[in-house]
């Protein structure tokens, strides 16, 4: 499936009137991946420990996805309210939340990462649902939500779906980002940030001037701003989640906090970070498919707990798929695709395949020369430190596609010509291959079709036709 024109010729973001649902919050997205199929609800009591983390992964294994789980348990005193998660989890979804075509996801992430094209959040002064339920003080009781506890060897709740949202102390813009937090106390998180991180550099301004650090985390949220918070982005990333929607998002003030934000949020955490305090927390399952360690991390005070009637939670699975598409895809795939295209005008695809934990890129080519596969692939090395494996396939090659793309890497490679490895290079430090200080072995595979060698013509194809069309449906009785 090749990759069509840049979508701003054609008419970006115009293309969502044309949605009967249109998305601006949960709730609505909800509704849109129901009408396309994409939602599974499941009703059947599913327990918060493990259980439901099992399930949702399983439902992405065999190529589901979102899923609503609405009688989750948890303790006698847990709310008992929805939990949704998977949001974000395959190309569909990534679809449907972005509002293009599954293979116009890269181009459509390029155009909202531009700057030029970013919207401005809107003040308003209007009540936000999620300030129906307001919980301060002494009732505070973290240990009732109903946070789930992820992976086998988690240290406990772990919030990871939530979006934290802060302001930069000097220069006053906003800023979203993903934080995980454990529960540690009744009104304590453990804060996870790390060093190289915007709220880490608001904190320190902070903590040099022995001041906390508000925060205020949302969670249940327009896929919009889910997709902006795993952006590395020098402005607000509100400005992303408005270019994906076409205008601006809805801001309001915090409780407790002096913080803008959205009115569309099923629940609002606030509090503050107090400057120099930190305490254990972890481990949790990481982006690289490894449980990471216990890191000594900020805490955060609640001071609010806000939620709109009957809210619905939102959770990521750590170390599974849609942490991968919000933090490694969608964020990488517009730089990557831009340094390639920049070496070679014949390619014609680009993804970073969400099994390979943002570590490995295919890029999709009508190659021009029997060389240009591997030029390709070091313009790819260099778009992103991350990067150590580099696949280039051909057209008539589904690049979404991991059994099509191991057919390729079976079929077309010669192992002693068609690749090319670089030792000694920058990689990220927790890639499970490099060394402590991410020093790694980056490899490059020609996997394109080489007809100088043999020829063998055109590649089976048995176009897929729509089931539906020839299924007998199930017949009662
Ligand atoms: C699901 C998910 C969880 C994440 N958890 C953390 C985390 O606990 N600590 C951290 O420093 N970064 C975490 N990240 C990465 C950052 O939140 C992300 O890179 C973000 O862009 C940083 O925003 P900033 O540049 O505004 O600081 C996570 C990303 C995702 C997608
Ligand atoms: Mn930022």
């Amino acid at each position: 499936m090749p990759l069509k024109n840049c979508l701003k010729e054609q008419g970006f973001p115009e293309e969502g009137k044309k949605m009967t649902t249109k998305i601006y919050n949960l709730r609505t997205f909800l509704d849109k991946l129901n009408e396309t199929g994409q939602l599974t609800r499941i009703s059947k009591p599913v327990s918060i420990v493990h259980e439901l983390a099992n399930v949702a992964a399983t439902l992405v294994r065999q190529g589901g996805g979102a899923v609503l789980f609405e009688h989750p348990v948890g303790t006698k005193e847990t709310f008992s309210w929805p939990i949704f998660t998977n949001a974000v989890a395959n190309q569909t979804s990534a679809a449907i939340a972005l509002n293009c075509a599954t293979a116009e996801v890269t181009e459509r992430m390029g155009w909202a990462l531009e700057p030029a094209n970013g919207i401005r959040p809107q003040f308003t002064d209007e009540q936000p649902p999620w300030k129906q339920n307001i919980i301060k003080g002494n009732d505070i009781d973290l240990y009732r939500l109903p946070i789930p506890t992820h992976g086998k060897l988690d240290g406990g709740p772990f919030i990871t779906g939530g979006v934290t949202v802060t302001r930069d102390p000097i220069s006053g813009r906003g800023n979203l980002s993903y934080n995980r937090m454990q529960v540690l106390g009744k009104s304590t998180f453990g804060f996870n940030v790390n060093e190289w991180r915007h709220v880490m550099q608001f904190y320190k301004v902070q903590q040099e001037k022995n001041e906390p650090l508000q925060v205020a985390i949302i969670i249940g949220l327009d896929p919009a701003i889910s997709i902006a918070a795993g952006a590395r982005y020098d402005d607000d990333e509100l400005l992303i989640a408005g270019a994906i929607r076409g205008e601006p998002v809805k801001v309001t003030k915090g409780v407790t906090v002096d913080l803008d934000i959205p009115v569309e949020a099923e629940i609002v955490i606030e509090g503050y970070l107090p400057p120099h305090k930190r305490q254990k927390e972890g481990p949790l399952a990481e982006f690289h498919g490894y449980y990471g360690e216990l890191w000594e991390s900020p805490i955060f005070e609640v001071t609010a707990i806000c939620y709109r009637d009957n809210p619905i939670y939102q959770t990521i699975i750590p170390g599974w798929s849609e942490h991968i598409y919000i933090g490694n895809v969608l964020p990488r795939e517009p730089l990557l695709l831009r340094f390639v295209r920049h070496v070679s005008k014949n390619v014609v695809g680009l993804h970073i395949p969400p099994y390979s934990n943002g570590f490995t890129a295919i890029v999709q080519i009508n190659k021009s020369n029997p060389g240009e596969p591997k030029n390709v692939a070091m313009a790819a090395f260099t778009a992103h430190v991350n990067i150590a494996k580099v696949i280039v396939i051909d057209s008539d090659v589904n690049m979404y596609d991991p059994a099509d793309i191991l057919w390729a890497l079976s079929n077309r490679v010669d192992w002693s010509r068609d690749i090319f490895l670089v030792p000694g290079a920058q990689g990220h430090e927790m890639d499970p291959t490099a060394d402590m200080r991410g020093v790694q072995t980056k490899i490059g595979i020609d996997a394109t079709y080489k007809p100088e060698r043999r020829d063998y013509g055109e590649r089976i194809q048995y176009p897929e036709v729509d089931l539906s069309q020839y299924l007998n449906s199930a017949r009662k009785g």
